[in-house]
């Protein structure tokens, strides 16, 4: 969906800027239908951003409306909305058109316009995410921030146009072919001649009529993407008056015993978990921010990003695509329990956020794994029932990566089953028990999951880490000083590393974040400061001793 490449650049428009925005504090937009009385006491307000990010609605978490005027060419386009916080209805010249639901997938709308002319959107965006029955849900550990927070295109289309172009392949043994097929769809009347290319190459010239269309090619002497050394191929569909392109990578995910390969060789992971959040931006993350974190990870020794808990912004996976850096990519069902799970407008909404997200992401090489939950009651079995449906439609929908979610239940889970690898969130030495309890824990998890049937899959430590604030340093090293968060850290990482059946690691977090204002008595300053580098990307010490082991680690795995 988002695919829409280097070729359709010169008919793509960007509707991000200056939009009017209205707060719909009492909740009366809809019934005066502003999609067509717009209030005329608006402000203006930057697209994409959060409007917590005016001091005005720092923690306005309501409703807000935007409008925005556009000039477009008559016949066909696309509108395309890559993230609207958290719940929203889209206007098109005062017609409802969609209805969405999750702020961290995007969605689009075709249309037809009947002449050259001004036309206007408007958005209802609703923030509220604060009770049982929303995805996210109240109980989490991060800002969910409001408004339209991801970028916004007009693409203009000819009459005949082809769309949503997704490339699926398998690896000869040796990997050095890839039996490839391009799938996408085509819409408009008759039958067009389009030519398939990769970079400059024609590769085959195929009929397309409207509706799902496949193209089966085999590329030889593949350029393989591997882990910080990336190869990309762009394939585009063009025609005498269309022309659209598809950016991808070819490599084999798969474990084996307790690693994760990549083209047939074993990884270990040298990971963080990051949250999308800054002081200034919220979760709208400019492209020099999100730049300068990729930066900040890859020179700390980090071969993978956990994209903690929500899928990531479009610009970030190219970065990861670009940068060679593994992506695990999830849904934000944080700590939900087992009478949510038993919801069916819950488990609805997570079904088809999860096709969403991996539509939308499939050809991001990067993603090698598709997060299910994190710290949920996945010691029931109504979890259960839920997990293995949502591993089914991730099977469905993506065979080629591997499926996973963290857990904190670890001796009651019974979950674990269903995943590819194992992955295990625990704070020793931060919440309750002394660090060096992490000593004792691999013979008792081992044990554990010889008696629930579990083959030797890897495990990895998806979260673990203590509190440390930018600048607290004292000679006893207490909770919360820079120093006894390094503690933490490097007695854990050398445990987990004398232990083989640990495939891996991910620091909690990358940096400081904010958090829900109702969190201030337990999260000083009112972030989570867990953070390697603290929420303006000053590094703590922590970062060096996570770069000290990380490039040690990388030496040891040459
Ligand atoms: C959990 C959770 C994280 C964060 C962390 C913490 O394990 O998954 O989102 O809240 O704990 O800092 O306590």
């Amino acid at each position: 969906m988002y695919e829409y490449g280097i070729k359709r650049q010169a008919a793509t428009q960007d509707l991000g800027g200056a939009w009017l925005f209205k707060a719909d504090k009492n909740n009366i937009g809809k019934k005066e239908a502003w999609e067509n009385t717009f209030p005329n006491d608006a402000i203006t307000m930057p697209v994409p951003s959060c409007w917590n990010n005016t001091p005005a609605y720092y923690d306005y978490t309501g409703v807000g409306y935007y409008k925005k005027e556009f000039f477009a060419k008559k016949g066909n386009a696309k509108i395309i909305f890559e993230g609207v916080s958290n719940y929203c209805t889209v206007y098109l010249d005062g017609e409802e058109v969609l209805i969405h639901k999750g702020a961290y997938t995007g969605f689009c709308i075709y249309t037809n316009f009947k002449t050259d002319g001004t036309h206007t959107l408007v958005v209802r965006a609703d923030a509220y995410v604060d009770d049982e029955n929303t995805v996210p849900n109240e109980t989490r550990d991060w800002k969910v921030y409001g408004g339209i927070i991801r970028p916004v295109y007009l693409i203009s289309l000819p009459e005949f146009f082809v769309d949503d172009l997704c490339v699926h392949y398998t690896l000869s043994e040796d990997l050095h072919t890839a039996n490839a097929v391009l799938e996408f769809s085509a819409y408009g009347e008759g039958i067009h001649a389009y030519t398939l290319f990769t970079d400059d190459k024609a590769l085959k010239t195929i009929d397309v009529q409207a509706g799902k269309n496949k193209i089966a090619f085999t590329l030889e002497n593949i350029r393989l993407w591997n882990v910080l050394a990336p190869q990309l191929y762009t394939f585009s569909l063009e025609s005498d008056t269309d022309a659209a392109s598809v950016r991808t990578g070819f490599r084999k995910v798969a474990v084996n015993g307790r690693r994760i390969e990549i083209n047939n060789k074993p990884v270990y992971l040298r990971g963080v978990n990051r949250h999308e959040d800054h002081p200034e931006w919220g979760h709208a993350l400019p492209l020099h921010i999100a730049k300068k974190d990729m930066d900040i990870i890859v020179n700390m020794g980090c071969n993978m990003i956990r994209g903690s808990h929500y899928p990531n912004s479009r610009a970030f996976l190219d970065l990861c695509d670009e940068y060679g850096i593994l992506f695990w990519s999830e849904l934000p069902l944080w700590y939900y329990k087992e009478k949510q799970a038993a919801n069916e407008d819950i488990v609805n909404t997570i079904l088809k956020m999860g096709h969403e997200m991996i539509v939308q992401n499939y050809n991001h090489p990067s993603i090698f794994t598709w997060g299910l939950h994190n710290e949920c009651e996945t010691s029931t079995k109504t979890f259960l029932r839920l997990t293995e449906k949502m591993a089914t439609q991730y099977r469905t929908d993506d065979p080629s990566r591997l499926i996973t979610y963290a857990s904190d239940k670890v001796f009651d889970d019974i979950c674990f089953k269903v995943c590819d690898f194992i992955c295990v969130n625990r704070y020793p030495g931060w919440y309750g028990d002394e660090v060096e309890e992490w000593e004792s824990f691999f013979n008792k998890f081992n044990t554990y999951l010889k008696e629930q049937n579990i083959p030797e899959l890897p495990i990895m430590i998806s979260e673990f880490g203590g509190g440390g604030i930018y600048g607290q340093s004292s000679f006893e090293s207490p909770k919360w000083s820079e120093q006894y968060q390094c503690e933490i850290l490097e007695k854990s990482m050398e445990i987990f590393r004398k232990h083989p059946e640990v495939g891996g690691m991910m620091i909690w977090q990358y940096c400081d974040i904010r958090v829900r204002t109702a969190q201030a008595m337990s999260r000083p300053r009112t972030f989570n400061n867990k953070g390697l580098v603290n929420e303006y990307r000053q590094p703590k010490m922590a970062y060096y001793t996570a770069k000290k082991l990380y490039e040690q680690m990388a030496k040891e795995d040459e």
